[in-house]
């Protein structure tokens, strides 16, 4: 049952286009400036990369919203910048993948203009409803049902032109695609053969769960006129979150089969992984057994996501210890065990970065521990770890104090709709957005200690010349977000050549995936689950014929090559866990001794 498809001992690397590197001075991270950097990442040894969206877009939800699939957005460059990374990528063994947002397109695709004006080609396109019976189209009360937008406001949006609302689970113009219709679903697969036959190695697909919605047998959304389906009880803000109806709907599988077929049979050495909200670890098994030919693999969100379910969501928690997150990986690693695969991962570009969230980055000393802890901790599982960019820096949290700093539409939205209906104080929301908030991952990648920390040239550094060239309207060359005052302590520039530093770290963790059989692939298990502060698991390979090996613990392991692995999640000082102990004493006993068992001790 073993998977041993070509990405089992790969490591990702994720790049945020915006605010990885500026290569003209216009405040922007871009597509050169990407391909500048590229030898930095080969250095730190990873697989792949993935890009977050650079396709041509209004840059409502910072590219989530793609108003031209087959082009760049000029703030990022042109389709050519693209291939001159592709190839510089590809020699040197990087592989590339894209963001695929084919839940949604921006209100200005093509595609939604000719839907909205019914061009006879794309009337079907997204998701239209009648306002309800009695009220006029965009007064209040008309919308088709209470569906809230996870970004606030009403999951509806009235489109006067044609008479009728759309449905956007996003922003309002983020409009949802209607993936019932066939014309549509081939218009997204033949784009990306395009894309892959351009060079690009595979994608990463962006809330790819929620592209099938759950209707009624009269093909009626739930709550909408005359549906069957019930509508659920609307929250204190007055909405009803869609999300239930929306994710790992009815036909995703036979969706997820047909785009196999039609993009990726007959092709290898590609990889695909979807952002997968709402699928239960059973059903993670079934999208990813290669045999069912759907998606490689899945990131899963419980582990982020841990007591987010109260009124006031993620921005309401203030409790999400560490402890918490290991029954979550105990269920991701039960995927791999059944046939499938997983991803792991702590940060991206909507999470805060983890060295904040479940480390001490309140001390230098705490920072590097903690983020070196968490590192050794996502790397040994069993899975393809994805590394957010800067968090091999052990990049924090944003040092913003108001909310005019943050940029981020979700944050923003929100903090108007739950103060507004007085779900959080106005002090509780800040705290929040400044704990879980979108731009904690987003400022500026930390190159060195210079004024914009290497990101840009940008206003005042540069002579002068040149510095708005290819700039947007309006924009000046002050960084599109604020870089973080800690760059002076915390940059690539002086960790690179630190054989100490959390970078040198992480390149170690990359190259004992790529070397040791037992890290990727070994089997996965729990130790001292009841401890408090110490997360402690076993890898077992077989590696000869001992046939019927399965517990760690087993008497008869000669045959098996085995990899502790344990860390003091907590800042107090702890004793080592009994079953931990006793495994790291007979680890350095077996040393010593010539019972033929091989150990690799982390610690
Ligand atoms: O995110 C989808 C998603 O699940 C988000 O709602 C995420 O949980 C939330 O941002 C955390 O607060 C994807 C992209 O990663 C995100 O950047 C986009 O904004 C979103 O889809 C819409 O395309």
């Amino acid at each position: 049952d073993k998977n041993t498809s070509w990405w089992s001992n790969a490591v990702v690397y994720q790049v945020y286009p915006r605010s990885f590197q500026d290569s003209n001075g216009d405040g922007m991270g871009d597509i050169p400036g990407i391909t500048s950097r590229l030898s930095y990442l080969a250095d730190l040894g990873v697989d792949v990369i993935w890009l977050s969206p650079v396709y041509k877009s209004p840059q409502d939800d910072n590219g989530y919203d793609i108003s031209d699939y087959q082009d760049i957005d000029p703030m990022f460059g042109t389709l050519e910048d693209m291939d001159e990374l592709l190839a510089r990528a590809h020699e040197l063994g990087l592989k590339v993948i894209m963001d695929l947002v084919v839940n949604h397109t921006s209100d200005e695709h093509a595609w939604f203009k000719g839907s909205a004006t019914r061009d006879g080609q794309h009337d079907d396109w997204y998701i239209w409803q009648d306002p309800r019976e009695g009220f006029v189209g965009g007064e209040p009360g008309a919308e088709p049902n209470n569906w809230g937008s996870y970004f606030g406001g009403s999951a509806w949006q009235w489109v006067p032109e044609r008479g009728q609302y759309f449905f956007h689970q996003f922003s309002k113009k983020q409009p949802d695609l209607n993936w019932e219709n066939s014309d549509m679903r081939q218009a997204v697969y033949e784009m990306m053969n395009w894309w892959m036959d351009r060079g690009i190695d595979g994608f990463r697909m962006d809330v790819i769960s929620l592209i099938s919605k759950k209707y009624d047998e009269n093909g009626l959304l739930p709550g909408v006129e005359g549906s069957l389906i019930e509508m659920r009880e609307a929250g204190p803000d007055g909405y009803v979150n869609p999300f239930a109806d929306c994710s790992d709907g009815p036909r995703l599988d036979e969706f997820l089969n047909e785009m196999h077929r039609a993009v990726f049979d007959g092709r290898d050495g590609y990889l695909t992984v979807g952002e997968a909200p709402g699928i239960s670890t059973e059903r993670a098994v079934t999208v990813t057994k290669p045999e069912n030919r759907e998606l490689d693999m899945l990131f899963l969100f419980e582990h982020v996501d841990i007591n987010t379910y109260g009124p006031g969501g993620k921005w309401g928690v203030t409790e999400q210890p560490f402890r918490d997150v290991r029954p979550c990986f105990k269920k991701y690693e039960s995927i791999a065990e059944n046939g499938g695969w997983t991803s792991l991962f702590f940060c991206n570009h909507d999470q805060p970065r983890s060295v904040s969230r479940w480390g001490d980055d309140s001390s230098e000393e705490m920072r590097v521990r903690s983020a070196k802890a968490l590192a050794l901790i996502l790397h040994m599982h069993k899975g393809t770890p994805y590394i957010y960019q800067g968090e091999e820096l052990g990049m924090t949290n944003a040092d913003y104090t108001t909310l005019d700093q943050f940029e981020d539409l979700e944050s923003i939205n929100m903090y108007h709709q739950l103060v507004g209906a007085g779900v959080l104080t106005p002090e509780e929301m800040m705290a929040g957005i400044k704990r879980v908030g979108r731009d904690n991952a987003r400022t500026p990648m930390q190159w060195d200690d210079s004024k914009y920390a290497g990101f840009t040239a940008g206003k005042g550094e540069s002579d002068g010349a040149g510095v708005d060239e290819g700039a947007k309207g309006g924009l000046s060359a002050e960084p599109w977000l604020g870089v973080n005052a800690n760059k002076a302590v915390i940059n690539a520039a002086s960790q690179v050549n630190d054989s100490e530093s959390v970078w040198s770290f992480y390149k170690r963790l990359i190259e004992l995936r790529h070397e040791s059989e037992v890290v990727a692939l070994g089997d996965w298990k729990a130790i001292d689950e009841d401890s408090r502060d110490v997360y402690a698991f076993v890898r077992t390979l077989e590696t000869g014929d001992g046939e019927g090996y399965a517990e760690a613990e087993s008497e008869d392991s000669s045959s098996a090559e085995k990899l502790l692995v344990f860390g003091n999640m907590s800042g107090d000082e702890v004793e080592i866990p009994e079953q931990t102990l006793a495994l790291l004493e007979e680890a350095r006993a077996g040393q010593a001794s010539e019972n033929g068992r091989e150990w690799d001790i982390a610690i």
